[in-house]
């Protein structure tokens, strides 16, 4: 089995590639990955020589590229590639748009086009929009996307669902809630509070701090993937999450907490524009019908994920000063601009 995994050297994707050569050893995986700002070539030192994994650097907005890659022959399609920071997608919809709707439709048309097996859309529950107080997301939820970013995910799910209506692609879409663990970039809220505590300097926490995420290990994420790539009937839905509600100021404080760092570091700042206030993974489908269940408790998980930063801090550091990003001028030659770190 050949897969196509898309925007595998970011965050959920590396891990994915990782967790898929290990579980899957008859696997060969095609990496294509833009390197963004996100994709960070370091994540994926383990398997250099792993003549199983070939990295590509492309764009998956690229439809002559895209064909090339098709060309070679792929059996199934795993799309993580994305722009996926809310802040970013606040103040330049347009990348989002291009990559996010523009993108998954090149990626789909090549793929009826070689005609895959499966077509595995990595979505969010953030298309769902904001929760009240009470309720959990499920698959029948309306979608009600409320930033670029959620708004950007939705048309491509869109775009997904529609080209197996009207095309009979095989695909299926995932929408997971919050991920953490390794190799996360440290723009986001757990990896952020980390890097910063770690250096004394204030943690913003936006609004009130009382917006609650539904957390889950990466891994977990992982394993759910497979599962759906395997097993999911042709055109489903699948919500991921594991039942683990929070507000920001209990991760923030958690953290903290066990980093030794004191609370005095947390500083309230101004809200996000539009920002979501509750997200709830009702993840009943995937349990009955694919047996899955997280594998990872939130107070494991958290503890293994500070230690995994503690014990890479040269990776953080060559993240943070932008030096990750030189690999990929020595090997692929490519101007990377300043502006997009
Ligand atoms: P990330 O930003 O860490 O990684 C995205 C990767 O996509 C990067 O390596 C980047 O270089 C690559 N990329 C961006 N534009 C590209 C393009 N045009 N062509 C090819 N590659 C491109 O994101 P992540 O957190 O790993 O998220 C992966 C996917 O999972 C996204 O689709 C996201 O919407 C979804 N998701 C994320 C979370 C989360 O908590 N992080 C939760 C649910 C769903
Ligand atoms: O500095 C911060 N302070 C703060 O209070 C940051 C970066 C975030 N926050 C808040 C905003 C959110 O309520 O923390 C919460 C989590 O923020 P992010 O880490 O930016 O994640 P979120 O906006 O919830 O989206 C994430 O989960 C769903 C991913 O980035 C998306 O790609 C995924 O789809």
């Amino acid at each position: 089995m050949k897969i196509l995994v898309t925007g595998g050297a970011g965050f959920i994707g590396s891990n994915f590639v990782l967790y898929m050569l290990q579980e899957h050893p008859t696997y060969d995986i095609i990496n294509v990955d833009a390197l963004t700002y996100a994709g960070n070539l370091e994540n994926l030192k383990s398997i250099e020589s792993n003549i199983r994994h070939t990295f590509i650097q492309a764009d998956i907005a690229d439809v002559q590229q895209m064909e090339n890659i098709f060309a070679q022959g792929i059996d199934v399609v795993v799309n993580f590639a994305a722009e996926s920071h809310v802040d970013r997608s606040i103040l330049s919809p347009d990348v989002f748009v291009r990559t996010n709707v523009m993108g998954t439709q090149v990626l789909l048309d090549a793929a009826k086009k070689y005609q895959i097996t499966k077509f595995l859309q990595v979505s969010t529950d953030e298309v769902y929009g904001s929760l009240g107080p009470t309720g959990l997301f499920t698959e029948e939820t309306p979608l009600m996307p409320n930033s670029p970013y959620s708004a950007s995910k939705a048309g491509g799910d869109l775009l997904v669902r529609a080209y197996h209506e009207t095309f009979g692609l095989p695909v299926n879409i995932t929408r997971c809630s919050n991920n953490y663990g390794p190799f996360q970039f440290p723009e986001k809220l757990i990896p952020l509070i980390i890097a910063r505590a770690l250096n004394n300097e204030a943690i913003p926490v936006y609004g009130d701090g009382l917006n609650i995420r539904d957390w889950l290990y990466v891994e977990d994420h992982c394993r759910a993937i497979d599962l759906v790539m395997h097993q999911g009937r042709s055109g489903e839905v699948y919500n991921i999450g594991g039942n683990n509600e929070r507000t920001n100021i209990h991760i923030v404080e958690t953290v903290l907490e066990q980093l030794g760092k004191p609370a005095s570091l947390i500083q309230y700042v101004q809200d996000r524009l539009g920002h979501d206030r509750r997200y709830g993974i009702d993840p009943t489908k995937l349990q009955t019908e694919l047996g899955w269940k997280p594998v990872h408790h939130f107070e494991t998980g958290i503890k293994e994920t500070i230690n995994w930063y503690l014990n890479h801090q040269d990776w953080m550091a060559r993240v943070q000063s932008g030096a990750y990003q030189d690999d990929v001028k020595l090997q692929y030659g490519k101007q990377v601009g300043d502006s997009d770190v």
